[in-house]
């Protein structure tokens, strides 16, 4: 691939809601300007953004992928992202680079929860916004309630820049309101508007020329005098206006029929802004911070926005340059792990394949192989700037599933296998819960997990059995008792003695606590540490329902010893014994993590999501209503949480969201105190 200075490139992500033909619209948009010589099909899995095995399998995207393509001239540097909202996570890292992004609608489906995600995405990104209204051949179809749709859901200004020609079976093309011409087919060739068409078309380019109008002050002047603007003023308005107030063009097409390519090309090629139109952007230096703008010149800094693990391929990194240029065959700092790498040879992806490039130029998007220790949200830059570029936020995971390996050796892989798919996508957390003694995925969803697990196998030969995560329960005590207990083995060879009485009673703020209380040496105290120890063993097993001990003192008080039989391992037991006797009489309770949750939804869900949040045992602290939505803060146990995620989008139509933290632990309430404990007495029998 040749060359691209900065002036030349176009970052733009598509994202939408799942199937509004993304993947397709970029299929053919390769296939148009001739990078292609087939289209590709999503049924035959045969597209070049959906290369994965899985994505094949499933027929929908589940990765980012970076499609560059040339189109006069200019570098286009399209990012496919996956629709389906467990995936979210990689729309997150691809709008985090793009500089524009281009959002589809299914022109039957209308505005999805997915419209909804990608528009408020772009807008937190600060990148123009482009609307699609796509797929605009299918039965149903319709351009005027689909945008409206879109108007109910978003307070941007969608401003109709094509109109469509026909709809359903009847869809030819579009009139470019901009050139004032139709454009059938795919659109290479213009003709003339069709005559039936003209008041409509007239009609919507005085809109679109107002809102062009806005874009300068010069141009506001000029159509306040002549009532009107040239094609260039248009394009020159938009252009600016489109980076700088909430105004989105809105194009009509059937991107997986050909249909209407050309036109979106068009309109891209006028109004997509290249890099050096971008703000500058806020870097961190161990001086201060700097602003950066997309200068060959300047300082060497490059933000790390992907990375995928593949144990054949080798770890590929994806970059962005935001300063300076990127070569081949150069040593770069990592600022964020304070290493040194070594790029070997810079690529230049283009879905699954890669080509070798000796420059990437500011703006650019690339990739390189075989990166040490680089993984997503680092900044690779020289070890005298030492710059670092913030990492955006990604949404916290908190769909959980526990799981294990499946034999001795997955065992032996497990940890190193789940860090490099954690590393490979933020919205994926792995860890081990000392409590449960279970080690706990964390994902956006059951198919975000689903996904994780097959790629551990496909690509790491690492096999995973997924169970329900426990909850974490804790045993605590509520009064003080006594218990007293005699370890007796004196039957042939050397005998055992230890006899124990111990009192235990409940703690508020401390874990545990552990005296000597016996006066006049009845035990003699190089054998506390035995009993303390055995203790302390019962404490993590737990005495009543298997999970450990919180909050106790323990106090021995008296006790026995043999001048003969008496050893430590006989303390150790006749300690064990005796706490668990003095647990079991001093009304132990279960405690259970009670959670902070915070669910935001639209406002008529808000009845449905309270009742729910009543039958699970929650509390409602407070509540807020801000347009359209509503937030309600509640304190809910963790057991009763473990399938929000899927229930939630369930009763909002995937419209809510959540967040939950750690709060404090609670009692269990006695009927679900006699549930659990029944529940681990029967897995205990089973396990026996
Ligand atoms: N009728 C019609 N169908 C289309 C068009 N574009 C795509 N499709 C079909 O719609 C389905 C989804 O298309 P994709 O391109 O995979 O949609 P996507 O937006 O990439 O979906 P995700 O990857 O799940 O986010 C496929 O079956 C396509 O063949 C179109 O213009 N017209
Ligand atoms: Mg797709």
């Amino acid at each position: 691939m040749k060359e691209f200075s900065t002036a030349s490139i176009r970052n733009i992500v598509l994202a939408s809601h799942s199937n509004s033909g993304k993947t397709m619209l970029l299929e053919n948009i390769l296939n148009f300007t001739g990078a292609t010589t087939r289209i590709g099909k999503i049924e035959d899995g045969t597209t070049t953004s959906d290369w994965d095995e899985e994505e094949q399998k499933r027929q929908i995207s589940l990765f980012s992928s970076l499609i560059p393509i040339v189109y006069k001239d200019l570098k286009f540097n399209f990012i496919d992202t996956p629709g389906y909202s467990d995936f979210v996570g990689e729309v997150v890292s691809a709008m985090r680079v793009a500089d524009a992004a281009l959002i589809l609608v299914d022109s039957v489906a209308g505005a999805e929860v997915g419209t909804e995600v990608a528009l408020q995405y772009a807008e937190k990104f600060e990148i123009p916004r482009f609307l699609i209204l796509n797929k605009m051949d299918r039965d149903n179809a319709s351009f005027a309630k689909a945008l409206k749709s879109v108007e109910e859901i978003t307070d941007a200004r969608l401003i109709p820049m094509q109109l469509p020609i026909g709809e359903k079976a009847d869809f030819k093309g579009v009139v470019d309101l901009l050139t004032m011409k139709a454009y059938l087919g795919d659109g290479k060739t213009a003709s003339e508007i069709p005559a039936e068409m003209q008041d409509e078309v007239e009609e919507a380019r005085m809109i679109l020329v107002e809102a062009a109008a806005e874009g300068e002050d010069a141009l506001l002047e000029k159509y306040f005098e002549n009532g009107d603007l040239t094609t260039e003023e248009m394009i020159q308005g938009l252009h600016k206006a489109i980076q700088v107030s909430n105004i989105i063009p809105v194009m009509a097409a059937a991107g997986g029929r050909m249909m209407a390519i050309a036109p979106i090309m068009e309109a891209l090629v006028a109004l997509a802004p290249s890099p050096l139109e971008r703000p500058a952007v806020k870097a961190n230096t161990p001086k201060g911070e700097i602003e950066l703008h997309y200068d060959d010149k300047g300082p060497l800094a490059a933000y790390v926005w992907k990375t995928t693990a593949d144990p054949f391929v080798g770890r590929q990194t994806f970059f962005k340059v935001y300063s300076g240029v990127m070569s081949s065959d150069t040593r770069v700092w990592n600022a964020t792990k304070g290493e040194e790498e070594r790029l070997a040879g810079v690529q230049v992806p283009s879905g699954k394949d890669m080509n070798a490039v000796s420059v990437l130029h500011a703006g650019d998007l690339g990739a390189v192989a075989k990166l040490s220790v680089t993984t997503t949200g680092d900044t690779l830059t020289t070890k005298e700037q030492n710059i670092t570029l913030p990492m955006p936020e990604y949404p916290t995971p908190l769909y959980r599933v526990a799981i294990t390996p499946r034999t001795q050796a997955d065992a032996s892989k497990m940890s190193q296998t789940l860090s490099r798919l954690a590393e490979e996508d933020l919205t994926l957390k792995w860890e081990m819960e000392a409590a449960t003694r279970q080690t706990l995925l964390f994902g956006m969803g059951d198919q975000h997990i689903d996904v994780a697990v097959k790629r551990a196998e496909q690509k790491f030969q690492l096999f995973l059995d997924l169970h329900e995560p426990k909850v974490p329960y804790e045993e605590h005590i509520t009064k003080e008792s006594s218990a007293t207990y005699r370890h007796k083995k004196q039957t042939g060879g050397s005998g055992q003695f230890g006899e124990v009485a111990l009192k235990v009673f409940p703690l508020e703020d401390e874990d545990f606590s552990f005296s000597n209380d016996v006066f006049g040496g009845a035990i003699s105290s190089n054998y506390m540490a035995s009993i303390e120890k055995g203790i302390r063993n019962v404490m993590k097993e737990g005495v009543v329902a298997g999970f450990p001990v919180h909050n106790v003192g323990v106090s021995v008080y008296d006790g026995k010893e043999h001048p003969v039989d008496s050893k430590p391992v006989a303390f150790e037991i006749a300690g064990r014994e005796a706490f668990k006797l003095a647990v079991k009489d001093a009304n132990p309770v279960l405690y259970e993590p009670i959670m902070r949750v915070s669910v935001t939804v639209p406002e008529p869900n808000m009845g449905d999501v309270m009742g729910d949040l009543n039958t699970r045992r929650g509390r409602v602290e407070g509540m807020d209503t801000d347009r359209g939505r509503s937030t309600i803060n509640a304190m809910v146990p963790l057991a009763e949480m473990m399938r929000y995620t899927t229930t939630l989008r369930s009763m909002t139509g995937g419209r809510g969201q959540f967040t939950m933290e750690f709060g404090h632990y609670e009692m269990v309430p006695h009927m679900q105190a006699q549930e659990i404990i029944a529940q681990r007495q029967r897995e205990m029998q089973s396990e026996d």
